[in-house]
Formats: structure tokens, sequence, C-alpha cells
């Protein structure tokens, strides 16, 4: 399909989605987050795509909701409409894993956006930033509750209270980063992860992402309990058999996705 705000392409089974909407700093609107739900959903539906790399321009990975849009909206408007929930979240509740390659900007929404995905690789030139208190509004797509999880509670609420951006550097400090590299690398780096990514055995890795994942939902106790029942269910693949009889013949594991 053919979209409007986005590019998307596949190279050694990973799918890469480019925000397309330079002139306004990949500012997220209607238009764009409905192309990019569908955009996730058929990338998650695409047998040989193993990873999901999201990205947006060496200036901006996203500014934000689309401030002129959602300007004169009311409380009607936003709650009939489930502003946000409707089209926002997708990329967050995908099985394949996915990684947001970010420069420039990640802005309100658009650092949102970044935090539903499973890493962040950053340029040397990315800002993270929650402004929306400086817009009369409040974080509103996971931003409050994702940010503090990983952040903590006096940089969350540092940075959401008074605006402050954050650096590359001082988001890989903090944890919201995973790496950091030079300005214009950010891309290939992130398609380098998911081609390793692709190189593994697809169902192993979206097993290890839910175990992850579930470490931010529920107790310790009920998170190892599991993550214990999905690395059994691991033994009931032939990757598993495979990976460990590669391992003991000397080899490279051939992954077969089952
Ligand atoms: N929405 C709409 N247009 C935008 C946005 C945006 N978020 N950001 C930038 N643009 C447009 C600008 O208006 C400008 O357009 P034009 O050329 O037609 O004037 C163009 O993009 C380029 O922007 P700038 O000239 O401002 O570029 P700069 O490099 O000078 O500045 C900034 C870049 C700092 C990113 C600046 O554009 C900015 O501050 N943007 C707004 C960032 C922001 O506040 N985002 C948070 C939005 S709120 C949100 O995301 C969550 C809201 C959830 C609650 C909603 C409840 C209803």
């Amino acid at each position: 399909m053919t979209y409007k705000t986005l590019l998307t392409h596949t190279q050694a089974g990973v799918g890469l989605i480019t925000l397309n909407r330079p002139e306004a700093l990949n500012a997220l609107n209607d238009k764009l987050t409905r192309e990019l739900s569908h955009a996730i959903d058929a990338m998650e539906a695409r047998a040989e795509v193993s990873a999901i790399v999201l990205t947006g321009s060496d200036r901006a990975f996203a500014a934000g909701a689309d401030i002129k849009e959602i300007r004169d909206k009311t409380f009607i408007n936003v709650y009939c409409e489930q502003f946000i929930t409707a089209s926002w979240e997708r990329i967050a509740s995908a099985r394949k894993p996915t990684i947001a390659a970010v420069s420039g900007h990640a802005v309100g929404g658009g650092c949102e956006l970044a935090m539903m995905c499973d890493m962040i690789v950053a340029a040397q030139s990315a800002r993270f930033a929650l402004p929306e208190t400086t817009l009369g509004v409040i974080p509103g797509a996971g931003g409050t509750q994702r940010l503090t999880r990983v952040v903590g509670k006096a940089l969350a609420m540092d940075m959401i209270l008074t605006g402050r951006a954050l650096s590359a550097e001082e988001a890989r400090e903090a944890g919201l980063v995973s790496r950091v590299v030079p300005d214009g690398t950010q891309v290939e780096t992130a398609l380098d992860m998911g081609a390793r990514i692709a190189r593994g055995s697809r169902p192993i890795m979206m097993l290890a992402k839910e175990a992850v994942n579930q470490a931010y939902e529920t107790h310790l106790a009920q998170g190892i309990h599991l993550e214990r029942r999905l690395l059994y269910s691991t033994f009931a693949t032939e990757d598993r058999k495979e990976g460990m009889t590669a391992f003991t013949e000397k080899r490279k594991p051939r992954f077969q996705n089952r």
C-alpha cells in the first residue's frame, strides 16, 4: 500500500517505517497515526519481517501531536473520538521487536511514540522532551507512565513539569536509550540490530520480548513465574533443539521459525 505520511521498506528481515511529514516535523496527525497503525499491522502479518524499525528525519523523529489539528477540539471531541487510544498505540502492542531510530526532536507525542518501542537508538543530535504542560495539557500517550518507569520519578517530574529536554547522552545515562551513535547513522544501526534479531528464531525473539515487557506489568514473583513458563515453552520449538544442537556441533544454527 502507498501511504501519504509514511515510507515503508523491507530488507534483511527488517521492516523500516519512516515518518514522512517534513513540513510539520512529523507532527502526529490523524492521517499519520492511522497509516502508522496500518503499516504496523502489515509488518506484523508479513512472514519475512522479524523486527520493525521506526524512524523520522534527521531533523525530527516527531514533534508531537499535531497542535494545529487538535487546537480547537473540545472535551466531547477527544472523549468520543478516543483521541490517542483510537490510533496511536499500535506499535506498543506489536509482537515483533521494535526499534525507534531517533534523530533531532522527539518531543511530546513523538517522545511517547519512541518510548512505545522496545528499544531506542539515538543520534547524538536527538533531544527527548515532554513539554505538554507548556501547552496547557499533560502527556497523554503513556508519557507519564512509561517515562517514569524508565527514568524514575525525579527526572520524569523535572522533564514533565519544567519541559526540560534530555540530550541523547543524558537519555542513555537515564536508561531511556540503549545506544547513542553519530548523526546520520541511527537508521543503519537500528537496521543492523534488526537484522541481528532476524538471524535468530522469530518465535524465540517474540517470547523473549514478551517476557521482558512483563517486567513493567507485574510483580516480581508473577513476572518470574511467567518467564519460567515462557522458557519451558521454548522447549516445544524445533528452533530450541536446533540452537543447542548447532552449538554442540560447532556450527551456526539454521533456525526455521518453528
Ligand atoms: N504540530 C503542528 N505543527 C508543528 C508541530 C506540531 N507539534 N511542531 C512543529 N510544527 C510545524 C511548525 O508549525 C512549522 O510549520 P510552519 O513552517 O508552517 O510554521 C514547522 O513544523 C517547523 O517547525 P518550527 O519552525 O517550529 O521548527 P524549529 O526547528 O524552530 O522548532 C520545535 C522545532 C522545537 C520542535 C518546535 O517546532 C516545537 O516546539 N514544536 C512543538 C512541539 C510540542 O510542543 N509538541 C508537543 C505537542 S502536544 C503532544 O504531543 C501530546 C498532546 C496530548 C494531549 C492532547 C489533548 C487534546
